[in-house]
């Protein structure tokens, strides 16, 4: 790390201890930042770094439930609002019994620079809560929300701060808390959340544009070296949102997904992924993974020891949680031949296994980029509610490939300019700080 950049990332662990996730993720960031020290010192002016790594607004707050048998539950409720030098903040919301502050954050910060790369007009946010949905029915599903968002309300808006889905947070949890929010404020606005249904101002493509544009950063990755997605073996962690539709998309393009995942294990089908019966599985019924070998039958297995990091195959995409594939398992896929990572999550690879994949030349891009299509195209929901318009899926999903070709060509641009080419990393960081950080000093001292 450059040595300027010692005593501001000091003063960020200190003053914000116990957050193991968000100093990852700052480290990840200053690692990055050496060379923009060198060649533009004046953008460090004002005390730029250590304003982007202090969130401009945290709100704590606490969600009273009750569950089907009348017992009352107590979660805890988070949005970071942490950077609206670009935009709105905008970043999605996870329910999930591991958030707390750090992973907020974490989120939060990585989702400035994220939200800059994609060029369109949103700041950086993040929030959640630690509840816990495997398991609840519906009504508690509903009443969670409600509750959640009748104190978010007050904090967000079109022009202000616009959630979104991540872990735990789909497509059902966006209709509850739409609904509320609604009803509280007496205002259709549609603006306010995305990731919502069709029918009541969500977008086509928001649905598969994380794991889409996951593959499409792949391969245009790829194309560098005159390679495609085509007759690949690939490797899926996860089997949420993301994962589905990078299994989707990859097998679009004649490659072979061999894997999915969730907490309790992995499948592995050496006949390739059965996209319906995943869906049918994950997506409808919300059971265990294991439901997917039990029926597939054939070859198909469920493993619940292990990990899917221990499948070969030439590309791999992480796209559960953070910190999933650490150094032990990066050598394992790396003497698997893998040639190829892209980050479908958020923060996925420990900052171990990310060194060992660039030492070995290995395609690596960061979630920043790589999982970038998703807030695109809720910036893309944002357009279409804001005109009271619907764009059809072949134009959407075009807008989505040009998205995701422009922060492809940035990061190698970046890279190269400050000769470090092909490395993804410092280009996502390095072009994603440079925005927002011109950004911030236009705005003068706030
Ligand atoms: P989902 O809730 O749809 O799916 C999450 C998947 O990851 C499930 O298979 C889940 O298994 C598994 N998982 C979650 N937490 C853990 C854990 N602690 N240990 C093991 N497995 C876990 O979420 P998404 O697909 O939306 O999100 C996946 C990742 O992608 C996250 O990192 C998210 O931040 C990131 N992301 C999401 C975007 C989006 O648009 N949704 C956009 C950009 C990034 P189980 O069901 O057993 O918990
Ligand atoms: O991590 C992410 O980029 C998301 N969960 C999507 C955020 C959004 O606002 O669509």
């Amino acid at each position: 790390m450059h040595e300027n950049l010692i005593p501001i990332r000091q003063a960020v662990i200190a003053r914000n201890p116990g957050e193991s996730e968000f100093h990852q993720a700052v480290d990840e960031v200053f690692e990055s930042l050496g060379p923009v020290v060198a060649r533009h010192p004046d953008l460090l002016e004002s005390a730029i770094l250590e304003r982007i790594c202090e969130p401009e607004r945290q709100i704590i707050f606490r969600v009273p439930w009750t569950d089907d048998n009348g017992q009352v539950h107590i979660n805890r409720g988070f949005r970071v609002e942490f950077n609206s030098a670009l935009g709105p903040y905008k970043g999605g919301l996870r329910f999930h019994p591991s958030v707390y502050l750090g992973i907020v954050k974490f989120l939060g910060f990585e989702q400035i620079f994220k939200n800059s790369l994609t060029g369109m007009p949103i700041g950086g946010g993040k929030g959640g809560s630690d509840f816990d949905p495997s398991g609840r029915s519906d009504a508690e599903i509903m009443r969670f929300c409600q509750s959640f968002m009748t104190e978010l309300y007050r904090h967000i808006g079109e022009y202000t701060d616009v959630p979104a889905g991540d872990i735990g947070v789909g497509g059902r949890e966006i209709g509850y808390l739409f609904g509320q929010y609604k009803r509280i404020t007496n205002r259709y606005e549609s603006g306010v959340l995305t990731g919502k249904g069709l029918a009541w101002g969500g977008s086509l493509v928001r649905t598969e544009a994380t794991g889409y544009g996951t593959v499409m950063f792949a391969e245009e990755m790829l194309k560098t070296r005159g390679q495609d997605m085509d007759g690949r073996e690939i490797i899926v962690s996860g089997s949420g949102n993301v994962a589905i539709y990078a299994v989707e998309r990859a097998q679009s393009l004649g490659a072979k997904v061999l894997t999915a995942s969730d907490s309790s294990g992995y499948v592995m089908d050496p006949d390739g992924i059965d996209l319906d019966l995943l869906k049918q599985v994950k997506e409808v019924e919300r059971a265990r993974i294991s439901q997917y070998a039990e029926r597939k039958g054939g070859r198909a297995r469920f493993i619940s020891d292990g990990s899917v990091w221990d499948v070969p195959g030439s590309v791999a995409l992480p796209c559960a949680t953070q910190n999933e594939l650490n150094g032990r398992q990066a050598k394992k896929l790396l003497a698997n031949g893998v040639e190829v990572v892209a980050e479908g999550a958020n923060m996925p690879t420990t900052a171990e296994a990310i060194r060992l994949f660039q030492d070995a030349d290995v395609l690596f891009a960061p979630g920043k980029a790589a999982n970038a299509g998703g807030v695109a195209t809720s910036a893309l929901e944002m357009q279409q509610n804001a005109s009271r318009d619907s764009w059809t899926f072949d134009y959407t999903q075009q807008r989505l490939q040009e998205i995701m070709r422009g922060i492809h060509h940035r990061c190698a641009e970046t890279a190269d300019e400050y000769g470090m080419p092909g490395n993804y990393v410092a280009g996502a960081n390095i072009t994603g700080f440079i925005k927002v950080a011109r950004a911030m000093s236009a705005q003068g001292l706030i």
